[in-house]
């Protein structure tokens, strides 16, 4: 520790992460056009749409406004009395997303608008509009935090998922502060931006400037009891004060070493789905990348971060 090569990459604010979940456009009550990237199973999509669409329909052309319900926020337009309506994450950036509404809105605008001022619009297919959406989703970074203690192996995450050449660090240089990357690989339409906090107790404190807007929060323990009782004590509590609406996972690292404990284990003393790893190795970057994957589009087990419980 205190070596003269520390990270000193500082990241910038958490202003420009969303994630972009649905698009729904309607008109006169039916569904012009809809495309459904992560499925919303927590409420009835349907009843949801109708009191959207219901506010949107009274909003003034081009304003913008937004609802939050439980973990989702939607946000919504009306332009020739078309309502458009996109659902994110609620803890993401809403600056970001008005921005790209805006932009939404125009290029549908351009592509249908004479059609939408005569009847043609009820006879006309709007789904070649998907490939304009994703373009846009895909432009917007959905943030990803790597939280744990100091040594257990976030850095090591970090680049084993986003310098695939290099291979993992086998080192242990502490980050200071905290450092990001961007990350493109199979999660189409969406890009990861990771967030790789320090995690010696003297950064922890600056764990809630950096992990605003975060979507997903990958809890890194090294499997060890002592590990699980700080991640419990010290970064529970900024988590679920800066991000309750996140999903997170617990990753089980280091399960080379001998005592580690299982990722069961782990997961039943952190309250968290737990997933087994060994970040140092190259050969483990496929499971990581997969896992990630599985949390953005959920279709693994996850937990919001306000609903952890812990003994
Ligand atoms: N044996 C073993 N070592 C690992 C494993 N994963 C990471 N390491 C090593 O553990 C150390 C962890 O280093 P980092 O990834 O930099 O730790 P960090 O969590 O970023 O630490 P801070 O930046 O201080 O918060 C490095 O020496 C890694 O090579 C693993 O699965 N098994
Ligand atoms: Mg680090």
């Amino acid at each position: 520790m205190g070596s003269p090569s520390v990270k000193t990459n500082l990241p910038t604010n958490g202003l420009g992460e969303s994630m972009i979940r649905e698009i729904y456009v309607f008109k006169e009550g039916q569904t012009l056009f809809k495309d459904v990237i992560v499925p919303n199973e927590d409420l009835d999509t349907d009843a949801v749409m109708m009191l959207v669409s219901s506010s949107a329909k009274k909003l003034q052309e081009w304003k913008i406004d937004s609802m939050e319900i439980e973990r989702f926020r939607y946000v919504y337009m009306n332009s020739h009395n078309t309502q458009f309506i996109v659902t994110m994450d609620r803890q993401a950036s809403l600056q970001k997303v008005t921005e790209a509404m805006m932009n939404m809105v125009s290029k549908f605008m351009t592509a249908f608008e004479n059609t939408l001022e005569t009847d043609e619009w009820k006879s006309t297919d709007f789904s070649p509009f998907k490939v304009g959406f994703r373009s846009l989703v895909g432009r917007i970074p959905v943030k990803v935090c790597l939280a744990g203690h100091g040594g257990t192996g976030k850095t090591t995450l970090l680049e084993l998922a986003t310098l695939p050449s290099q291979g993992p660090p086998q080192d242990y240089v502490p980050t200071f502060f905290g450092d990001k990357a961007l990350l493109k690989a199979d999660f189409d339409p969406y890009i990861f931006s990771m967030f790789d906090l320090g995690g010696q107790d003297r950064f922890v404190q600056e764990w809630g400037k950096i992990i605003r807007a975060g979507s997903m929060v990958i809890i890194v323990t090294d499997s060890t009891k002592e590990n699980m009782e700080w991640t419990k004590r010290v970064a529970y509590p900024v988590l679920k004060a800066e991000l309750p609406y996140a999903r997170a996972v617990a990753i089980a690292n280091k399960q080379d070493i001998k005592g580690a404990l299982s990722p069961n284990e782990v997961s039943r003393r952190l309250g968290v789905p737990a997933y087994g790893m060994q970040a140092n190795r190259r050969d483990f970057r496929d499971r990581w990348l997969k896992l990630l994957k599985g949390v953005a589009f959920e279709t693994l087990d996850y937990r919001l971060v306000s609903d952890i419980e812990v003994e």
